[in-house]
């Protein structure tokens, strides 16, 4: 059964929140005792971390990730890297089931042929967040980002093209799926700090996935 499918019957609806950015809500339901199994398999190659921001200061939610790049943060500045540098290796390669959601997704929003080349896995606990941000690490601003949450609910900030802009407070749950391409792309962004809360597969955790074109 294919997304178009699934919307047509009604176990998950589509939210076009700007130009641009669509919320595939519960998409990934449907596959997500594929995902979490490939989301411990990569996890058991490249362990959870959290790193450090150029400032110095610890993140809150930790991170790893997997396909050709990843995405590392350390004193020098933030940066794709195709090596993990906790174990000098190359990232875990990018499940099949990761890549095919996220071509998928794309696609139901109107970007054909996103080829990611790089999932950033993040890790939130109750307190965890991550304060407004634009994405600008990626070459090509015209190809979207794919995000998939799983997990205890969050709360993600969707801002505007200035920090100081007022942003939107749109609540992500469990298989929830979000395309950001277009004019959004390059909107501030972020989640507030998570409440606690347990869920049946996951525990007090949320993980989401982000699919990016970063070379
Ligand atoms: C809107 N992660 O990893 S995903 C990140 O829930 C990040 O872990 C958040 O922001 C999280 O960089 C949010 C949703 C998201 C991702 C990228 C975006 C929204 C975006 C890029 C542009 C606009
Ligand atoms: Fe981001």
């Amino acid at each position: 059964m294919d997304l178009f499918d699934e919307i047509e019957r009604g176990r998950t609806w589509r939210e076009e929140l700007c130009d641009g950015a669509v919320v595939l809500r519960g998409h990934a339901l449907a596959i997500e005792a594929g995902l979490l199994g490939a989301i411990d398999e990569v996890i058991a190659q490249a362990p959870l971390r959290h790193m450090t921001t150029p400032g110095g200061f610890r993140m809150s939610v930790a991170m790893t990730s997997c396909g050709r790049y990843g995405w590392v943060t350390d004193r020098s500045g933030y940066r794709y890297d195709a090596v993990d540098p906790d174990s000098g290796k190359r990232w875990p390669q990018m499940p099949g089931v990761f890549f095919k959601l996220a071509q998928e997704a794309a696609l139901a929003a109107g970007f054909a042929d996103f080829v990611p080349d790089a999932c950033l896995i993040n890790c939130y606990e109750p307190g965890a967040r991550m304060s407004l941000h634009q994405d600008k690490d990626e070459h090509d601003f015209r190809q979207p980002i794919v995000s998939v949450s799983l997990g205890i609910p969050a709360v993600f900030q969707f801002g505007g093209d200035r920090r100081e802009d007022k942003a939107m407070r749109i609540p992500l749950q469990h298989g929830d799926v979000v395309v950001w391409g277009g004019a959004a792309r390059l909107r501030y962004h972020g989640v507030l700090a998570l409440k606690p809360a347990t869920h049946p597969l996951l525990g007090a955790r949320r993980i989401n996935l982000t699919f990016r074109k970063a070379s």
